[in-house]
């Protein structure tokens, strides 16, 4: 199909969806008949060396295939004035679909990862309650359980973009700290309204078992909302690095507020005011007051691919593709430039949208070598709009920088460098 039947659904380059198909994918070889069809002559298909003879057996537990090995979280290096302090983050340039892997979910630990035996481990639910309760790992087992599919975002993630000059970074190294998975677990109000609650209690302040002691305040009502205690994710049991065997699960929330390792659950008529909802996960506002207990998570997206450091080896059709989330709602629409943010065009929304998840969004762009900036604009299901960078830091400063949910602008250069820059 020659250039002049694309149609145009943006400025530079952003065409219809329907050019998804078959379209753009000629030149990156043609489609193999396989061995069992024949091959047409003249293609030459010659039966590899794996279709001739049995491959390996079955086993235990699984693996990937190792020719997917370059795929890895991004831990940041060890710091020993901070023993176990640190975080990795999901390769997110080089996932599709709308759930991460469990071995690549990102991770955020303040005193490393507990070992800890689920035999030993005890959860305790007490304060302003009628009845404090004790439960094992096996006495919730035997809970009725939900599955619902939820992102999780560290209120770190992307904060370099709060700095004045934009850093020389991936999608992986800039907004690697959101994940998402299917969460399964014991709907907290099932606990707690077995330990009947107290009319006078407002707060659940829930502690980990980790050598950090971390803590947090969340109010009741938000508790006795979809928060969950989480056990399993994407079908098997929460990984030592998420919380095994037991985390709180707080969705479209700071990831902070998700407690893991969770072993208390005490009911208080005031937050505790813990280390980590007031030296740290606070907002620094211009006027220099600190905005505490800032949960749900902004509405945001990002595309991931083309994206910072990739580069575009030649010129032609490309899917542009990326993740949007609200701790709002679902996501109702994802807007996509190539030109800055002048004019721009709707992406496709993969259509089993869940609230508080990750969306998948895709459109075709055709990159015809000149100079553009690929943007992503989403929009939630309440109608909130993601800010530009611009007007994010003009409103909220950046004394503090967490929470942010500006769009992020990935400049293409003639030679097919990929950029983070501020338009
Ligand atoms: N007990 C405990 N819970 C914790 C943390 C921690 O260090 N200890 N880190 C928090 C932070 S800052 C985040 S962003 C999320 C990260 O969850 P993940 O590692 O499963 O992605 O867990 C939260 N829960
Ligand atoms: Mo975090």
């Amino acid at each position: 199909m020659s250039k002049q039947e694309l149609e145009k659904v943006a400025a530079n380059g952003l065409i219809n969806r329907r050019h998804l198909l078959g379209l753009g994918l000629a030149g990156m070889g043609t489609v193999a008949s396989t061995s069992l069809l024949g091959a047409d002559a003249g293609l030459n298909l010659e039966i590899p060396g794996w279709s001739k003879a049995p491959g390996a057996n079955a086993s235990g537990y699984g693996s990937r295939s190792r020719f997917t090995d370059d795929m890895q979280r991004m831990a940041g290096n060890p710091n020993p004035l901070y023993p176990g302090g640190g975080s990795s983050r999901s390769p997110l340039h080089q996932l599709h679909g709308s759930i991460t892997p469990n071995s690549l979910h990102f991770e955020r630990h303040h005193a490393g990862i507990p070992d800890i035996d689920p035999a030993q481990h005890k959860l305790v639910i007490h304060g302003l309650v009628r009845q404090p309760l004790v439960f094992s790992y096996e006495d919730l087992l035997r809970y009725p359980m939900v599955s619902k599919i939820y992102f999780l975002e560290c209120s770190g993630n992307s904060g370099s973009l709060f700095g004045p000059n934009p850093a020389d970074g991936s999608a992986q190294s800039l907004h690697g700290l959101v994940s998402g998975a299917e969460w399964t677990g014991i709907p907290l109000s099932t606990l707690l309204d077995e330990a009947g609650v107290y009319p006078e209690a407002r707060w659940i302040n829930a502690v980990g078992a980790d050598a950090a002691s971390m803590g947090r305040s969340i109010p009741l009502n938000r508790a006795m909302d979809d928060v969950m205690l989480a056990l399993f994710q994407n079908g098997e049991p929460v990984r030592p690095g998420q919380g095994y065997p037991m985390r709180l699960f707080v969705p479209g929330c700071e990831g902070n507020i998700s407690v893991k390792w969770l072993t208390q659950i005490k009911l208080t008529r005031e937050p505790t005011h813990f280390r980590d909802e007031t030296s740290k996960y606070t907002d620094t506002r211009l006027d220099r007051k600190s905005q505490q207990f800032t949960f749900p998570m902004g509405t945001k997206s990002v595309i991931t691919a083309p994206s910072g450091q990739m580069k575009l080896e030649r010129q032609g059709i490309y899917q542009v593709t990326g993740i949007a989330w609200s701790g709002r709602g679902s996501i109702r629409r994802v807007e996509v430039s190539a030109d800055g943010g002048r004019t721009w065009a709707d992406a496709m929304i993969d259509s089993h949208q869940s609230e508080k998840a990750l969306a998948r969004f895709r459109i075709p762009w055709q990159w015809s070598g000149g100079d553009a900036v690929l943007q992503s604009r989403a929009t939630d299901s309440q109608g909130n709009v993601q800010p530009t960078r611009t007007s994010l830091v003009t409103e909220k400063g950046n004394i503090s920088t967490y929470h942010f949910h500006g769009i992020q602008s990935w400049a293409v250069n003639t030679a097919g460098d990929v950029a983070n820059v501020y338009a």
